[in-house]
């Protein structure tokens, strides 16, 4: 089963929260998937800061998927991997994860959306459905419309992302999203574990019972 309220961490937004602290407040907030998205530092120090993450979720039965980095989340037993268009291969992940690990893919656009499918991705991260200052190639914003279109056109779930927070988020649901993925929205806010309870109440109320449940 795929999450519905994936908090990605982020330590170069903000730097008052570690990604262990983020972690546990969204977790208490009522987040089912905590995405490890960090870009710098030595592998070594990675795979610690997302061991504690992993054994955090474990604890309380929520998932732990780690951005761009397979061998990282092999060492640590993560539950999955999210992988952009530029990242290791989905069919490669798949290969050296199994098929019990998931493995998520980016996609900004239809074409990307039906590549990740065919790769074999288990959900489609798809946006920026909104404008968002957190990822510099992020791409054109999609808008609602076309996540429509893209829910209707894919069989697997789809996780809205880019500028999504508690005001857009039912409307994101409506449109048939499976879920939501925000950095922002909760790392940088003041309180992130309030921000996380929020989203989780905006997308509760907008799920629309669709074909993924
Ligand atoms: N991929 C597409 S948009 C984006 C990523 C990682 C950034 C999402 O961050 P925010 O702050 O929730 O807009
Ligand atoms: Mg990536």
């Amino acid at each position: 089963m795929i999450g519905r309220l994936h908090i990605l961490t982020d330590t170069r937004l903000q730097s008052r929260f570690s990604h262990v602290e983020l972690a546990e407040m969204a977790i208490a907030g009522g987040a089912d998937t905590i995405q490890f998205r960090h870009k710098e530092d030595s592998t070594r120090e990675m795979i610690e800061i997302a061991a504690q993450m992993k054994r955090l979720c474990a604890d309380k039965d929520v998932m732990f998927i780690v951005n761009d980095r397979v061998d990282i989340a092999m060492a640590t037993q993560a539950d999955g991997v999210h992988l952009g268009q530029d990242d290791f291969p989905i069919p490669v992940a798949r290969e050296l994860l199994g098929k019990n690990r998931i493995i998520g893919g980016s996609a900004a656009t239809m074409e990307e959306a039906r590549k990740c499918l065919a790769d074999g991705a288990d959900y489609v991260g798809f946006g920026p459905v909104y404008p968002t200052g957190s990822k510099d190639d992020a791409g054109p914003v999609s808008g609602i419309e076309t996540l429509r279109k893209i829910v209707e056109a894919m069989p697997i779930p789809i996780i809205a992302i880019g500028g999504v927070d508690e005001k857009n988020a039912y409307d994101v649901m409506r449109a048939g999203a499976h879920g939501i993925a925000v950095i922002s929205a909760v790392c940088c806010r003041e309180d992130p574990r309030q921000a996380t309870r929020g989203l989780y109440e905006a997308i509760s109320s907008g799920i629309t019972g669709g074909r993924h449940v």
